[in-house]
This record gives C-alpha cells, sequence and structure tokens, in this order.
C-alpha cells in the first residue's frame, strides 16, 4: 500500500467514500475536512496537509442551505488551480451528521460534525452530571445516526463514582456508560479501544468536561489546548474555540468540539425516541394509541411514575423535548400556521 492510500486509511476512508469520489476523479483530490474557519478549510488527505477556499460552488448551495457548509468530518473534493489556490469544489454525502440549532435560531441549523462512527458525550461528575443535558446530547446523537455513548469525568474528584454512573444509566438507556479519570488513567484504555479501524469519534459535551484532555491522552500527544476550570469566568468561558479533527494513525479518528453552552436541538420524534426508549415503551402500552399521558385511563406512563418505575423528572423532559421537535418539525416544512398552532399549544400549557 502507498503512503498516500494509508493517510487515507488514517482518515477512515472508506470503500463507500472512494465511491462517492468516483466523479471527481482526475480533476480533483480527496480530502477530509480538519477544521473550518471563514471562508476556508484546513483539509487532510492522501497527499497531506492543505488549505482550501470554498468554491463557487460550494458557496451557492450554502446560500441555500446552510447544512452544505461544509463541516469538520467531510469527505470532499478539492481542486487545484495553476496559480496554487486550491478550493474546496465538492462535499461528498455525509454518512452520518450531528446537526445542532443554529445560535440565533433563524436557519436550520449547523452540522457539528460529519461522518462520524460514534458521539462520546462527555459529563464530568464533578460539579454533578446534569441528567438533562446528557438527555439532549443524547437525541443530538440518536439523530445523527451514529452511535452514542457516555463517558464520565473526573470519576477522582468524587467518593461514588459507580453511584453516579447508575444515576445516569437511568437516563441513558441502551447506551455504554465509561467512567474515566484522566488524572489517575481510569478508563481511558477502554475508550482508547474504541478508536480503531478507521473509526470517527467526536467528543461532545460541556465546557470543562475534558474532551480535550481526552483528546490529547488518546493522542499521546498535546494536540488540543486545555484549560483551568478555575481560570474560566462564570459564564464557563471555552478552551477550545474550533471543532478539530485529530487523526491517531494505524487507529482512528478524533474530533474535538467547543462546550456546547445550550444544545439546541434541530432533533425530530425520531431521535427523541431513541434517546427515550424506556418512556416510548410505556408510551406503547397505554390503552389509547393518540394517549396524552395526562389524565387518560389506562395510561401506562402514568402508571409507571405512580409505581416508581418512571421518574417524573424524565417524563417532564421527554414532553418538552417532543414538543420542541414539533416545533422544529413545523419550522422545517416552512408551514406558518403548524408554528403558530405549536407556539400556541405551548403557551396554554404553561
Ligand atoms: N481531576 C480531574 N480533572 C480533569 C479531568 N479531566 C480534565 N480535567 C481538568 O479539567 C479542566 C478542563 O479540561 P479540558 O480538557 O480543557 O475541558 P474541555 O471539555 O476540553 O473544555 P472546552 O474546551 O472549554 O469545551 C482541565 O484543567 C483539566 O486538567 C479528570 O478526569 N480529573
Ligand atoms: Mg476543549
Ligand atoms: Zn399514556
Amino acid at each position: 500500500m502507498s503512503a498516500a492510500q494509508q493517510r487515507l486509511l488514517d482518515l477512515g476512508w472508506t470503500p463507500e467514500v472512494g465511491r462517492a469520489f468516483q466523479p471527481y476523479r482526475g480533476a480533483h483530490r480527496l480530502a477530509r475536512v480538519c477544521r473550518v474557519d471563514r471562508g476556508g478549510a484546513a483539509l487532510a488527505g492522501g497527499m497531506g496537509a492543505v488549505r482550501a477556499s470554498f468554491g463557487g460552488e460550494v458557496l451557492r448551495a450554502v446560500a441555500d442551505d446552510r447544512l452544505a457548509l461544509p463541516a469538520v468530518g467531510d469527505w470532499t473534493a478539492v481542486r487545484d488551480w495553476p496559480d496554487d489556490r486550491v478550493t474546496l469544489e465538492a462535499v461528498l454525502p455525509r454518512r452520518t451528521a450531528i446537526v445542532r440549532d443554529s445560535a440565533d435560531r433563524t436557519s436550520a441549523g449547523q452540522v457539528v460534525a460529519a461522518n462520524v462512527d460514534v458521539v462520546v458525550i462527555v459529563e464530568h461528575l464533578d460539579p454533578d452530571p446534569d441528567l438533562g443535558r446528557i438527555e439532549r446530547l443524547l437525541v443530538l446523537a440518536w439523530g445523527s445516526g451514529a452511535q452514542p455513548i457516555v463517558v464520565l469525568t473526573k470519576s477522582d474528584l468524587v467518593p461514588d463514582p459507580l453511584g453516579m454512573r447508575d444515576e445516569v444509566a437511568e437516563v441513558a438507556p441502551g447506551v455504554e456508560i465509561l467512567l474515566v479519570s484522566s488524572v489517575l488513567g481510569d478508563g481511558v484504555d477502554e475508550l482508547g479501544a474504541l478508536v480503531r479501524n478507521g473509526r470517527t469519534l467526536a467528543l461532545v459535551g460541556p465546557s470543562g468536561a475534558g474532551k480535550s484532555t481526552l483528546t490529547n491522552l488518546l493522542a499521546g500527544v498535546d494536540v488540543m489546548p486545555t484549560g483551568s476550570v478555575r481560570a474560566r469566568d462564570g459564564r464557563g468561558r471555552h478552551t477550545t474555540t474550533h471543532r478539530e479533527l485529530v487523526v491517531l494513525p494505524g487507529r482512528g479518528v478524533l474530533i474535538d468540539t467547543p462546550g456546547l453552552r445550550a444544545v439546541g436541538l434541530v432533533a425530530d420524534g425520531g431521535a427523541v425516541a431513541g434517546a427515550f426508549a424506556d418512556v416510548e415503551a410505556f408510551a406503547g402500552q397505554c390503552r389509547f394509541r393518540d394517549c396524552g399521558h395526562v389524565t387518560e385511563p389506562g395510561c401506562a406512563v402514568l402508571l409507571a411514575v405512580a409505581d416508581g418505575d418512571l421518574d417524573e423528572d424524565r417524563l417532564a423532559r421527554w414532553r418538552k423535548l417532543r414538543r420542541e421537535a414539533a416545533l422544529n418539525a413545523a419550522r422545517r416544512s416552512g408551514n406558518r400556521r403548524a408554528v403558530v398552532a405549536e407556539l400556541e399549544a405551548r403557551r396554554h400549557r404553561r
């Protein structure tokens, strides 16, 4: 195998990517986005690192749909010009995509990372883990098409990490949970074992959870700056400011992301159902198919709460996320009446 082929494999190349690139062969080079900045991206391909500005086709597509903006993890076709310019001409179809709401809520959202195999939800044990945030990140992950896993960091700072893991397990049905201490090294090898066969792992979670610390430990070198929590201001200053793809040669790929302050979701009902498989299972047993789980007779959800099988707070968060998903669906369909109706319904429920 040539060095160029090996580099592409290290970047997570698959035959599927090769097929998607076929139409561009000859005039273009295949490269994966490592970092996006204004007007361009840093990429890596068979020939090594390259910087490219966005080509006309890409800019036209972005004007129509913000999701077309190249994102970290995207496979792309880049073109070299005689005057040494390099342009990113096309984003190949994404196998998976982590999509969050745009900060201003005016557009469809933004792609946090593309072509991810495993979404690593990183949450600290100290301060206490935020269960609602983990749930939202799980919805984000289920909506991406990638496999979620939860990593609980700073296990060295709490007396009962196992007990805390069990609490988190209640809001993460069917999801593997790892306890990690980057200080003691506990659990780091287990996480590292997931970085293999050219797989791509994306680390998401709040600022200060230890995403970059883990990235550095797994990479074996300090590729990302990390920050002391105490030095952050009250609003939780972010140490990592860019999403960055890091290649672990012969193993796989890590994508480190800045802490998500508020996780705006562009989730659909399916993603919420994935993250709340336990609640959905109860709901499937209600007597009425259109049960609202409020006062209906034969409601299996209310029965589960009464029996102590379902936490009331989790149920409330499920309701809220489902309403958000419904509102998003209405927004996306461009149906103004549906949006207004959903907002009205929301006001009445308050
Ligand atoms: N005690 C302890 N401290 C940790 C652990 N992991 C990370 N830290 C510390 O937590 C602080 C924040 O770590 P970072 O890796 O910068 O956190 P981050 O998630 O990348 O944060 P952002 O880049 O702002 O999103 C640093 O001071 C780390 O040394 C851990 O397992 N135990
Ligand atoms: Mg960081
Ligand atoms: Zn019901």
